[in-house]
């Protein structure tokens, strides 16, 4: 059996069936984002089902009793994630992370979502941390296009915009795929579907990192808010025209469930459990899958 088609067994983000009798647990510790994606808004409550909400960030050292009390309430859980809330690379919590768990629960996989600004820079580590499966967010190649979907990125304190904002990002997602899955670790893409913008060009998004190594992708529907707030949903026959693009070059996931940053439990069963594990009174003050 291939490192894949094991994946297809034992991770719910890879398969139709393990989705539904898998689970997964994503540890909120990542506070900061090093870029601005224009209908991201991340938040802190209980209630909204999206990436990048969550119920308080998570410190490293806190999620091996985390972990350990979600394998009580859920033993089928066997991907241990880092989505978010903001990106897992802008700060070196996620890799820590990741460190500390695999030394405590070896079987579980470790699986880091990404907006990959800094994924060939971090690569060697998060391999070394013991990272199995990777996603990188990457909603178009075409830095005419990237540009209307970033409102900046972050460079060693510097802010830039525009168009060399998008090509630094889109350079950086392709370089990070590259050399990330030379390491082994197995890369699924995430594209955010956006009507109007990035729509016709899917198959090339599957195509440029399919070449670059990866092996999987899921397409979410855009989630109108903050900035894109006045943009409109896909339709189902968009997804559907957007999937068979990408099927062309790439084995497409078909069942996101557009978790949480805190989500805990079998995401094809649709019972979060996150509840049960952080028993705190929250403020009602919002990645990444
Ligand atoms: Fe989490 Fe993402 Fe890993 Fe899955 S979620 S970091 S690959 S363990 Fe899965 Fe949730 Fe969709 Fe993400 S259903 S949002 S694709
Ligand atoms: Fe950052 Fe992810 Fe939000 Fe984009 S979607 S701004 S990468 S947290």
């Amino acid at each position: 059996m291939d490192k894949f088609q094991e994946l297809e067994l034992r991770h719910p983000c890879f398969s139709k069936k393990a989705h539904f009798n898998k689970g997964r647990i994503h540890l909120p510790v990542s506070p900061l984002c090093n870029i601005q994606c224009k209908f991201c808004k991340r938040g802190f409550n209980k209630f909204e089902e999206r990436p990048g909400v969550t119920r308080k960030i998570l410190k490293p050292e806190e999620s091996v009793e985390i972990v350990r009390k979600a394998l009580e309430l859920c033993p089928e859980i066997s991907v241990v994630g880092i989505a978010g809330p903001g990106d897992t690379l802008a700060t070196d919590d996620a890799i820590n992370t990741f460190a500390a768990i695999g030394k405590e629960f070896p079987e579980l996989i470790s699986c880091l979502s990404t907006n990959g600004l800094e994924l060939y820079n971090k690569a060697e580590a998060i391999a070394k941390a013991g990272v199995k499966t990777l996603t990188v967010t990457v909603n178009s190649v075409n830095p005419k296009t990237q540009k209307d979907i970033i409102s900046y990125i972050n460079v060693d304190g510097k802010k830039i915009i525009g168009e060399e904002a998008a090509r630094i990002l889109i350079d950086a997602q392709l370089r990070g795929i590259k050399k990330i899955s030379e390491l082994g670790v197995v890369v699924k893409i995430n594209t955010v579907l956006i009507p109007g913008l990035n729509d016709g060009e899917i198959e090339e998004i599957a195509k440029t990192t399919a070449e670059k190594g990866a092996s999987i992708i899921n397409i979410i529907p855009l989630i109108p808010q903050n900035e894109f707030s006045d943009h409109r949903r896909p339709t189902c026959e968009e997804i559907e025209k957007a999937r068979s693009d990408a099927e062309k070059y790439l084995k497409v996931f078909k069942h996101c469930k557009h978790c949480r940053a805190d989500a805990c439990g079998i995401p094809g069963k649709g019972v979060d459990i996150s509840k049960l594990l952080y028993d705190i009174q929250v403020e009602e003050t919002f990645s990444h899958g």
